[in-house]
C-alpha cells in the first residue's frame, strides 16, 4: 500500500511527510522546495490487543506506546502541482508519473488561504478560497488520467471489442501501472450509462470514464493544513460545507512535527527503533494523535511558549488533535478499507525468540482466514486446515471473514 501526498506548492506536504515519518526532508516557504519524490514510512494507529492479554508487545515493525500500536505504511511526498500540470506546467508530467503507483492520495490544502495557486505568499489583504484548490487539483488529476486514456483509446477500444475480451479486465490490464483494478472499472461502468461500444464513446464520455477511474483507483482525503493560522478554522468549516461529500480533516502538520520532534527519544533514535520510547523521551511525552502531551524534560521558556501555543490553538480546538494521525488512519481504514490483523498462537503470543505479538498486518476488509494464511505464506494457504481465534480460542473455517484487530493462529497440515 502506497499513500501519496499531493497538492499545490508550499501547502505543507513535506511538513506532513516529515511529521509522519521523521525523515530528514527539505521544508521551506518558497514553491517547488521538493523536486524529487521523497519516500518514507509513516504509521497508522491501532488499539493494540496486547492490553486484552495483559501484556506488552514487542513489535518487529513499527512501535507501541501505551498500548497504541503504530503499524507501518508507505508514504510518498512529491513536487507541488500547479494548474495545467497535466499539460506539463510547473514540474508537470514527470512527477505525475511518480503518483501512478499510489493507492490513495492525501490532498494537502493550505486552509489559511495565504498562498496563491502557485504557492506564492499573497499580500496580507488578499485571501485565496481553499475550495479553488480542491477543484483545480481534482481537475488536474482527472485530466492526467484522461490524457493517458486518450493516447491509447482508439486502438485499445477497437482491439477489446474485436477480441470480445472482458472489457473491465482489459482496462485493468492496460492501466495496471496506474493501479486500476477490474473492480474499479466495474464500479465506474455501473455508475455511468455508457454504450456497449467503447470505441464510439464521445470525448465527454471518455472524460467521465477517466474521472470515475481516477476516483476509484486513487481515492482522496483532504488534509486542511495550516489550520493554526488566522482564518484556518473558519475556512475549514466553510470547506466542509462546500464539499459535504469529501472527507476533510483539520490539520496542522507544523504542530505535529514540533510535537513529534519534542517527543523524539534522545540520541536521535526514532520511536521506530525503540519499543519503549517514552521512557527515553527528550522533552515531552506525546502519543501521536492524542489531544494532549506532558512536559517531562527540561524545556526553555521559548520551547514552553511554543508548546503552549500548540495546545491552545490546535489541540484544544480541533477534535482530532493536529490531524496528521487522523488523516493517515482515515486514509487506510475508511478510504481504503483496510483492517489490522495480528498473527498469534492460541496458547502462545510470542515468536521463537520470545517477542510478544511481533507482527500486525494490514489486509483489505473482506479478507478471509484463508486469505490471511496465503498472505503469511503460500504454504500456509495451500496446507490450511483451520484457524483459531487467539482471543476466544474458537475454531474458524477458511471462509471466516476477518474483523479489525482479530488475532489468529493458522493450523496447517
Ligand atoms: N503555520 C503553519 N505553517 C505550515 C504548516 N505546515 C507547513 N507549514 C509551512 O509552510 C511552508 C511550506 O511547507 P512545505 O512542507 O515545504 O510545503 P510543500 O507542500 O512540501 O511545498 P513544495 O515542496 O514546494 O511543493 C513552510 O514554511 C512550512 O513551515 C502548518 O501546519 N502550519
Ligand atoms: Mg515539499
Amino acid at each position: 500500500m502506497l499513500i501519496g501526498l499531493v497538492g499545490k506548492p508550499s501547502v505543507g506536504k513535506s511538513t506532513f511527510f516529515k511529521a509522519a515519518t521523521l525523515a530528514e526532508v527539505e521544508i521551506a516557504s518558497y514553491p517547488f522546495t521538493t523536486i524529487k519524490a521523497n519516500h518514507g514510512v509513516g504509521y497508522v494507529k491501532v488499539e493494540c490487543i496486547d492490553k486484552e492479554f495483559n501484556t506488552q508487545c514487542n513489535p518487529s515493525h513499527g512501535f507501541c506506546i501505551e498500548h497504541h500500536r503504530f503499524v507501518p505504511v508507505e508514504l510518498m511526498d512529491v513536487a507541488g502541482l500547479v494548474p495545467g500540470a497535466s499539460e506539463g506546467k510547473g514540474l508537470g508530467n514527470q512527477f505525475l508519473d511518480d503518483l501512478s503507483r499510489a493507492d490513495a492520495f492525501i490532498h494537502v490544502v493550505d486552509i489559511s488561504g495565504t498562498t496563491d495557486e502557485k504557492g506564492e505568499l499573497l499580500p496580507e489583504e488578499e485571501m485565496r478560497n481553499p475550495a479553488e484548490d480542491v477543484k483545480f487539483l481534482e481537475d488536474e488529476l482527472n485530466k492526467w488520467f484522461y490524457n493517458l486514456l486518450l493516447k491509447v483509446w482508439r486502438t485499445f477500444s477497437r482491439k477489446a471489442e474485436m477480441e470480445k475480451a472482458k472489457f473491465s479486465e482489459a482496462v485493468a490490464k492496460q492501466f495496471s501501472g496506474l493501479k486500476v483494478k477490474e473492480e474499479h472499472v466495474k464500479n465506474v461502468l455501473r455508475n455511468l450509462n455508457l454504450s456497449e461500444k467503447p470505441s464510439e464513446w464521445t470525448e465527454t464520455q471518455l472524460m467521465k470514464f477517466a474521472e470515475g477511474l481516477r476516483n476509484e483507483s486513487k481515492p482522496m482525503i483532504i488534509a486542511a493544513n495550516k489550520v493554526d493560522l488566522p482564518n484556518g478554522k473558519e475556512n475549514y468549516e466553510k470547506l466542509k460545507k462546500d464539499f459535504p461529500e469529501l472527507k476533510i480533516v483539520a490539520c496542522s502538520a507544523d504542530s505535529e512535527l514540533a510535537l513529534r520532534e519534542a517527543a523524539r527519544p534522545k540520541q536521535g533514535l526514532s520511536p521506530a527503533s525503540s519499543t519503549n520510547s517514552q521512557s527515553k523521551a527528550n522533552l515531552i511525552k506525546y502519543v501521536p494523535g492524542e489531544k494532549d502531551f506532558e512536559i517531562v524534560g527540561k524545556v526553555n521558556e521559548k520551547q514552553k511558549q511554543a508548546l503552549e501555543k500548540i495546545k491552545k490553538n490546535v489541540l484544544d480546538v480541533f477534535v482530532e488533535g493536529t490531524g496528521v494521525q487522523s488523516v493517515l488512519n482515515n486514509t487506510v481504514f475508511d478510504l481504503l478499507k483496510y483492517i489490522a490483523i495480528f498473527p498469534a498462537g492460541a496458547n502462545k503470543l510470542g515468536d521463537s525468540k520470545g517477542n510478544i505479538l511481533p507482527d500486525c498486518f494490514l489486509l483489505p476488509a473482506g479478507s478471509t482466514a484463508l486469505d490471511f494464511a496465503f498472505f503469511l505464506h503460500t504454504d500456509f494457504g495451500k496446507n490450511f486446515i483451520k484457524a483459531i481465534n487467539a482471543k476466544t480460542k474458537m475454531v474458524l473455517g477458511k471462509d471466516y471473514k476477518l474483523k479489525h484487530r482479530d488475532a489468529l493462529e493458522i493450523i496447517t497440515r
